[in-house]
């Protein structure tokens, strides 16, 4: 047999790797793919503040950063100009002072890409500009040469949660922030160039995962490339269940143990964590991953086929049941019942669905999990809820709140509040998403991924936004959008999981060269780990384990040889 060149064998397995749910892909630029981005050099930065004009912008600094100023992963960033400014100042309806502040990072060696980075929470912050990229990041949009915007939003912090009841800021924040940013920032950059960006990308992960989405649905003509992690892009349903949630767990809580809480009457509130102990916890986990850890064909602490493992793991049957008093080893009757409710999707009291099914998965031992159904439902959900998300906006008592009574005020409007929570929040269509069909048509690529574990938004329901996709396309999805979902990891990073990775690389290669990301290389955080090690890898994992992330619905499975811990040892099939 004739030796093959090390690039062929390559091209091979890569070509085997993608052999998986959809057809192999053929080699090198296709017709789909947009013309390729063409660097250029800053020509601008200090005269920028004087210089650049735009309708509704003020700019107040623009200031050169030299090469190495700031780090990423231990290694320096690239020299860049540093613009800080805001839109749109004005005097609110609450009499507050409101503007939406941006800084850009425009790179000295410019790629020719623009990309807007979408940032977490309920805004309110202007997170430095780097796109950082996975969990303990390595890498970012700005130190790969890109042009980044980030953003407030349109409040500050000091306003968040009062800006809610501010009708315009609401609606920056759910989408007119992006949209009256992202022409600016193209014009900027022309400014700062000598040209506009030859490709523009946006991404985030949480809310900023939903500022991407809903870009993709709102913005279409602007963007080519979207990055989508962990949407909440049902954002208000999902912070509904997290009050179902709460109120499912207090009566599980022990009695007499309360937690700090700033909101509540004595400054605490009944210590939920103690409704579904770490102990308990790793308990569930050790059952999933008896039932679900050897589908992908490894025994490795990863359930790699969620999809199997669904059918495959029951709560009833598959975790101990107590038969005295609570021990960690064991769940009670109540806690299964709620447990089991939890994962099965949050319901008003009359059946109604609030949000989506959560996966179990081998992540929900770990310590984010906790915080967000254990702390944040208490402290940070109740006040999105009522403050900037229902009509009219008011208090919302997490333990107390009728969420039958609340899930109508989510999709209600007056004359005051134009836009119902739902309206303002979600992406348009994304019931039946038939409307990203230009969005495909003229070439523009979608990579979505989403931790498995993920206890706030559900990777079950990005699961079945793309299935809904799917559908809407006629079965054209795989050559437009790809969902990666991240075993073991939770919000956006963490939990026992390869979290450290780039989809931004291989989404512009999809966008410029027409070659669909698939296998993508991820890594564990252990010691050394130069993004920040990981404190939740099991001890058994070695401290470099890498996995490939594979384009749902193929999965990462073992090859039946090779070591646990590389990521050669899988292919995506
Ligand atoms: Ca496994």
């Amino acid at each position: 047999m004739k030796r093959m060149h090390p690039a062929q064998l390559i091209a091979l397995s890569a070509l085997w790797l993608c052999a998986c749910s959809t057809p192999p892909e053929a080699p090198g630029p296709r017709a789909s793919s947009l013309p390729a981005a063409t660097g250029a050099a800053l020509q601008a930065c200090a005269a920028l503040k004087a210089r650049f004009t735009y309708t509704q912008t003020s700019i107040d600094t623009s200031v050169p950063v030299a090469a190495g100023i700031l780090t990423q992963g231990g290694k320096p960033l690239t020299a860049h100009c540093l613009v800080k400014g805001s839109m749109h100042q004005r005097k609110g309806s609450d009499g507050r002072d409101y503007a939406i502040a941006f800084e850009m990072r425009l790179p000295q060696d410019w790629n020719g890409r623009f990309y807007y980075q979408g940032n977490g929470g309920l805004d309110g912050n202007v997170h430095p500009a780097l796109g950082a990229l996975g969990g303990g990041p390595l890498t970012g949009a700005l130190a790969q040469g890109f042009a980044v915007i980030s953003s407030d939003a349109g409040h500050t912090g000091a306003q968040t949660v009062v800006f809610g009841a501010e009708p315009q800021a609401r609606l920056d924040y759910g989408y007119q922030a992006v949209t009256k940013l992202t022409p600016m920032a193209k014009e900027l950059i022309r400014a700062a160039y000598g040209k506009g960006p030859d490709r523009s990308y946006i991404g985030g992960c949480s809310n900023g995962g939903r500022h991407a989405m809903v870009a993709a649905a709102r913005l279409g003509g602007q963007y080519d490339g979207y990055l989508i992690g962990a949407p909440g892009y049902r954002l208000p349903h999902a912070a509904l269940a997290q009050l179902w949630a709460a109120q499912q767990f207090a009566p599980l809580a022990t009695p007499g143990a309360t937690a700090p809480h700033p909101l509540a009457p004595q400054g605490r509130i009944p210590d939920l964590a103690s409704a579904f102990t770490t102990q308990e916890r790793q308990t569930v986990v050790r059952a999933i991953l008896e039932q679900c850890d050897a589908l992908d064909g490894a025994r490795d602490g990863l359930v790699q086929d969620v999809q199997a493992c669904q059918g495959r793991f029951q709560l009833q049957a598959d975790v101990p049941s107590c038969s005295g008093a609570r021990d960690g080893s064991c769940l009670s009757a109540a806690q299964k019942q709620v447990i089991g409710a939890l994962f099965s999707g949050a319901r008003t009291a009359n059946g109604q669905a609030i949000y989506a099914p959560f996966p179990y998965d081998s992540g929900l031992a770990a310590a984010n999990w906790g915080t967000w159904k254990f702390v944040n439902s208490l402290a940070l959900d109740p006040l999105a809820v009522g403050a900037v998300f229902s009509v009219p906006p008011g208090r919302v008592d997490p333990l107390r709140d009728d969420l039958g009574a609340r899930l109508p005020l989510l999709s209600a409007s007056n004359e005051t509040y134009r836009e119902s929570g739902l309206a303002l929040m979600t992406p348009p269509g994304h019931e039946h998403p038939a409307n990203l069909a230009p969005l495909r048509a003229r070439g523009a690529k979608m990579v979505l991924y989403h931790g498995v574990s993920d206890a706030i938004f559900s990777a079950e329901d990005t699961r079945q936004w793309i299935d809904r996709l799917d559908r809407a396309l006629g079965g054209q999805t795989a050559d437009f959008a790809r969902y990666f979902p991240v075993p073991g990891m939770n919000h956006c990073s963490g939990g026992p999981a390869t979290d450290q990775f780039d989809l931004l690389g291989p989404l512009v290669q999809w966008v410029e060269q027409g070659v669909p990301p698939q296998g993508v290389p991820a890594a564990a955080r252990g010691a050394g780990n130069p993004g920040g090690v990981n404190a939740e890898l099991p001890p058994d994992w070695s401290a470099s384990r890498t996995r490939p992330l594979c384009a749902y619905p193929s999965v990462a499975r073992y090859k039946g040889q090779g070591p646990l811990d590389d990521a050669g040892s899988f292919a995506c099939q």
